[in-house]
């Protein structure tokens, strides 16, 4: 017999109790003592946040179609959350025809690891401009950091500027931090902490997880599709750390002759080919080894080092990194350019260059935010 459904409150999974192997699996015992408490957690949340051991699952895309046809039939609002450092990645291809006559706010998450220096106005602006060409009309835009209370009061004010007692979808890509953002919400209201499972693993949640609202109505975080442009799909645990910033980044600068190359670590290239010497700009996460090399040795240093000299990826993630792919651009103005999921270059001045990324992952250009 079926007991009434129970879902994991962690990721939103149906739980049980008799298939250890299967998804929502829970040790009687466990679920006991969890609806004592009244939060149910499955064996894999809880493995993740006791031990940050994530158990492999994968939704497929039929999943994510039919919860995102839902949304398109609901009257809600629906926020849309990016992670500023991958926006490309960080779009769900289609959203607009599942928003249909929907409000929907726009946030970039992750805005704690941006640069002081740069500006946020420019941020935004180049958020608007994407979304447009995604089909989107978002009625604001919006940068915010998830790991920052104080960041929540203007995001709460807008989502009850629009929300006029609907319910609010949070919606986007996995890992750009929706659940992390749902937890800070909850923390700020309800002063409970983590309620949701989070984790630097692309497919932390699994199903919808509805929080209820004063009004009747709910907050409801959504499983993020996976989007196979997202560098953190080709890295182990160990790289994952690694590329995502945790602090604000320092800017490195580098003076270049034409003809040189910079190594971000393993994961991408950038190559001055001609141009004035002057000066570039890495914004990538701290811990992201840059080395500099000759250009016409740029290919046998690639070939020599990666995996060692030139970690992420390790030496035993080599044999499955996809090869880097080579995008030319010539620059005339004061330009970044985006390697999906890691961050950007700045080129100050006119140069012809180009920019490689794991196969798959995208190189992209535009106006310079400084
Ligand atoms: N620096 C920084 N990291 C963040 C922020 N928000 C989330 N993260 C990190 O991003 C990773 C993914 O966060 P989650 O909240 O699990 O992402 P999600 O969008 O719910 O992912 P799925 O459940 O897989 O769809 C975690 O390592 C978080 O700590 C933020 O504002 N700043
Ligand atoms: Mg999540």
């Amino acid at each position: 017999m079926n007991e009434e459904t129970i879902h994991c409150i962690g990721c939103g999974v149906v739980i049980q109790t008799d298939e250890p192997q299967e998804l929502g699996y829970t040790p009687k015992n466990a679920l006991e003592k969890g609806m004592e408490n009244g939060e149910v957690y499955c064996q894999r949340c809880f493995r993740l946040r006791h031990y940050n051991e994530i158990q492999d699952v994968h939704l497929t895309d039929d999943d994510f179609l039919r919860l995102l046809n839902e949304i398109g039939q609901k009257d809600a609002l629906i926020v849309n959350v990016v992670d500023i450092f991958d926006f490309y990645g960080a779009l769900i291809p289609g959203l607009h025809r599942f928003v249909g006559d929907n409000p929907l706010i726009m946030v970039g998450n992750k805005v704690d690891i941006l640069p002081k220096s740069l500006k946020r106005g420019k941020m935004t602006q180049w958020m608007r401009e994407r979304a447009h060409e995604a089909g989107l009309r978002p009625l604001d835009v919006l940068l915010t950091s998830a790991r920052k209370p104080q960041e929540m009061t203007q995001l709460l004010e807008l989502i009850e500027k629009y929300r006029d007692h609907r319910d609010v979808y949070i919606v986007g890509v996995t890992n750009v931090g929706k659940s992390t953002l749902i937890n800070q919400i909850i923390k700020q209201t309800a002063g409970v902490q983590d309620l949701i499972t989070t984790s630097r693993f692309p497919g932390t949640t699994l199903d919808k997880i509805e929080i209820p609202l004063d009004d009747g109505h709910f907050l409801i975080d959504t499983p993020g599709i996976i989007h196979r442009h997202q560098m953190a799909h080709y890295l182990g645990d160990k790289d994952l750390k690694i590329i995502a910033p945790h602090k604000e980044i320092k800017p490195k600068v580098y003076q270049l002759n034409p003809e040189q190359t910079l190594f971000l670590g393993g994961l991408a290239r950038f190559d001055f080919i001609k141009g004035e010497r002057s000066s570039f700009v890495a914004y990538v996460a701290n811990d992201i080894e840059i080395h500099r090399t000759k250009l016409s040795n740029a290919d046998n240093f690639y070939q020599k080092h990666v995996g060692g000299l030139l970690q992420p990826p390790r030496p035993d993630e080599v044999a499955e990194f996809p090869e880097l792919v080579r995008f030319e651009f010539s620059i005339k103005e004061k330009t970044d350019i985006v390697f999906a999921g890691l961050g950007w270059i700045t080129i100050t001045k006119p140069a012809v260059i180009a920019g490689w990324a794991p196969r798959g992952v995208d190189v992209i250009v535009r106006k310079g935010l400084v």
